[in-house]
């Protein structure tokens, strides 16, 4: 069965008090929901990584995150850190955390290769072409889903020369990260092409722009006065609804993993696909 990883987000604005030790009590009983909704792993995540987000230091990231990571793998939930910081990984990785996962693939710390080689820990290795900041500026591609595989098995490479083995390694296509939103749909179109580098893949299309966009239209007459709809118009809801319905797709194209907010809807639906599917595929992947 594909493995679902919840979504914790260890940053102040996520919840709407603010404030260090509230947003780290939120974090830890949203991620204990998370699995009682059937997460199989929590990814932990103290930075934003939305387009135009700007860094935040590592050390007020490891503020956010390790006590969170401490007290979920102390009930234990299997865990991953969501960071570009070698430092934060490791120091994620000694609370308990046992992937790391870095949607720049480890281009954003030249230290991070060679952290995570050292803790044994496995590795999502996101495509990315640069910051958030500006990152649609990146959005240039000839052929994307060739430039994805080209790009994201260099970093394959890159890992392997680092010392972490490819059985270690999850490639991760990064939807919305330097992609618009066709671009987002080729990738998915062309998944076949990522599983086909050989290590696991993991999607994560959750709540993202590029759904919004194509729900835009099915809003229309829910219009208020003479105000066009606009994307903040597209409810949560409807975003999670819509990425239950990427996840079941891209599992059942084979990936080992989805990356979402609502775990409960995702699971729903990938229960749903799977009855619809039978004995035929999805024997199950080892989640390890
Ligand atoms: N997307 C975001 C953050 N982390 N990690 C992985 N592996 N893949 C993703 O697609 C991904 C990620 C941005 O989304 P969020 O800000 O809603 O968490």
């Amino acid at each position: 069965m594909t493995v679902v990883m919840g979504i914790v987000n260890v940053t102040p604005d996520s919840f709407s008090d603010g404030g260090r030790f509230f947003a780290q009590d939120a974090a830890i009983a949203h991620g204990l929901a998370l699995r009682a909704a059937g997460a199989d792993l929590l990814d932990i995540g103290g930075e934003s990584t939305r387009p135009g987000a700007e860094r935040v230091a590592p050390s007020v990231e490891q503020e956010r995150v390790l006590p969170v990571i401490r007290a979920l793998a102390a009930e234990g939930a299997a865990v991953s850190i969501d960071t570009m910081n070698a430092a934060t990984a490791a120091a994620a990785v000694a609370a308990g955390a046992t992937i790391v996962n870095d949607v720049s693939g480890g281009l954003a710390d030249p230290g991070m290769l060679t952290a995570v080689a050292g803790t044994g820990a496995e590795f999502v290795v996101g495509h990315w072409r640069g910051p958030s900041s500006d990152m649609y500026a990146r959005a240039e591609y000839g052929d994307v889903i060739r430039e994805v595989v080209t790009e994201l098995s260099g970093r394959l490479e890159a890992a392997a020369v680092a010392g972490i083995a490819p059985s270690r390694v999850i490639l991760d296509p990064g939807i919305g990260f330097g992609k618009r939103g066709d671009q987002n749909w080729s990738v998915l179109r062309g998944l076949p092409r990522i599983l086909g580098i050989g290590p696991r893949v993991l999607v994560g299309t959750s709540r993202k722009r590029f759904l919004a966009e194509t729900l835009l239209p099915t809003v229309l007459g829910a219009q208020r006065g003479t105000q066009p709809p606009t994307l903040d118009d597209v409810s949560e809801e409807r975003r999670d609804l819509a990425t239950a319905v990427t996840s079941a797709l891209a599992a059942r194209e084979g990936v080992w993993g989805v990356r979402v907010h609502d775990v409960g809807a995702t699971r729903d639906a990938l229960r749903i696909a799977q009855a619809w599917e039978g004995d035929r595929r999805w024997t199950a992947t080892p989640s390890r």
